[in-house]
């Protein structure tokens, strides 16, 4: 199996032989599939869902992450993988299970016998939503998870870290903000990762060496900041974009009632989700 060649001192060009990404049917792998193409002689898109047809140097291979003889097999002759897939809103915990925590599980486990040396997990905010707004918070904090969304990201991080330390397999796990084409409200001012620096984080995480299992924030160079990424410094994440450009437009719209706790929490209107009974 070829191995990863790192981002070195001297910025020796990253790659590696094949990448796979999960999750390549939705928002992000849709906007990542082209862009994570020059870092790898193939890239292998799987989705639960249709990715269409597999373009030069694309291999597209449908998956339910929750199917582990499946996943085992997605995973073969892989270096390396960015797992975005899963179910990525707050939902019952019977959704949640198959999709994000048995997925990361078969995801893992077929990691290991396959030998991959390197994921990255998109982990959520929605692992610290619980936090309040306006305290900032490191990535060494505890995880205070806003619903079974979250809990299943949360999840994840744990999986992760027992993965390298057992294993030796490394992650980085990225807590991602809001990565939408705009900032549609306050929060997401705070919290918006704009697709440049998406993309800048991601290629980091992959081919950072020795990143071990590390946890980092994915926000843009906003104005305001509720995360503190100095304990991954060693990735050299240095964002470039800035929800300033959405400013006028959100600051327009009336603000929340003072009493909704959408406005309190850093997950914003996701502590407010549930609970789901039939
Ligand atoms: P998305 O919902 O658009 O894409 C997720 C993809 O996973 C979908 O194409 C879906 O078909 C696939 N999927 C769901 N269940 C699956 C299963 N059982 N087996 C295989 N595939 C399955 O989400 P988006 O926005 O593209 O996010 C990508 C990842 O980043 C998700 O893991 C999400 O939790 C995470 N994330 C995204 C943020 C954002 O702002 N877009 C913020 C924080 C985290
Ligand atoms: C997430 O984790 C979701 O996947 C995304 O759809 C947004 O809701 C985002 O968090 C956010 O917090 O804005």
């Amino acid at each position: 199996m070829a191995s990863i060649e790192t981002i070195s001192p001297n910025h020796t060009p990253a790659h590696c032989h094949r990448l796979l990404m999960t999750g390549a049917g939705g928002n992000l792998g849709r906007v990542l599939r082209d862009r994570l193409k020059p870092y790898a002689d193939v890239l292998r898109l799987s989705d639960l869902n249709d990715v269409g047809p597999a373009a030069e140097n694309e291999e597209v291979v449908t998956c339910d992450l929750a199917d582990a003889p499946g996943v085992l097999a997605l995973v073969e002759g892989v270096d390396a993988i960015v797992h975005l897939g899963g179910v990525s809103v707050e939902r019952p915990f019977d959704e949640i299970l198959p999709a994000n925590i048995q997925g990361v599980y078969n995801l893992y486990e077929a990691a290991r016998k396959h030998g991959v040396k390197r994921v990255v997990f998109a982990s959520s905010n929605h692992a610290i939503g619980f936090y309040p707004q306006g305290q900032t918070i490191d990535t060494d904090v505890p995880l205070r998870p806003d619903g079974y969304y979250g809990i299943s990201k949360a999840f994840g991080e744990n999986l992760s870290r027992f993965y390298f330390d057992r294993y030796g397999i490394e992650t980085v796990c990225l807590r991602i903000g809001s990565s939408f084409p705009e900032a549609r409200d306050r929060r997401m001012l705070i919290t918006w990762l704009g697709y440049d620096d998406l993309t800048h984080l991601i290629v980091q995480s992959l081919f950072v060496a020795d990143v071990g299992h590390t946890i980092v924030y994915g926000a843009s160079a906003n104005r305001d900041s509720w995360w503190d990424n100095r304990l991954a410094a060693h990735l050299n994440f240095t964002p470039k974009e800035s929800s300033e450009q959405f400013r006028a437009k959100v600051e327009s719209q009336p603000p929340l009632a003072a009493d909704d706790i959408a406005g309190k929490y850093q997950g914003g209107a996701f502590v407010k989700a549930g609970p789901f009974e039939s």
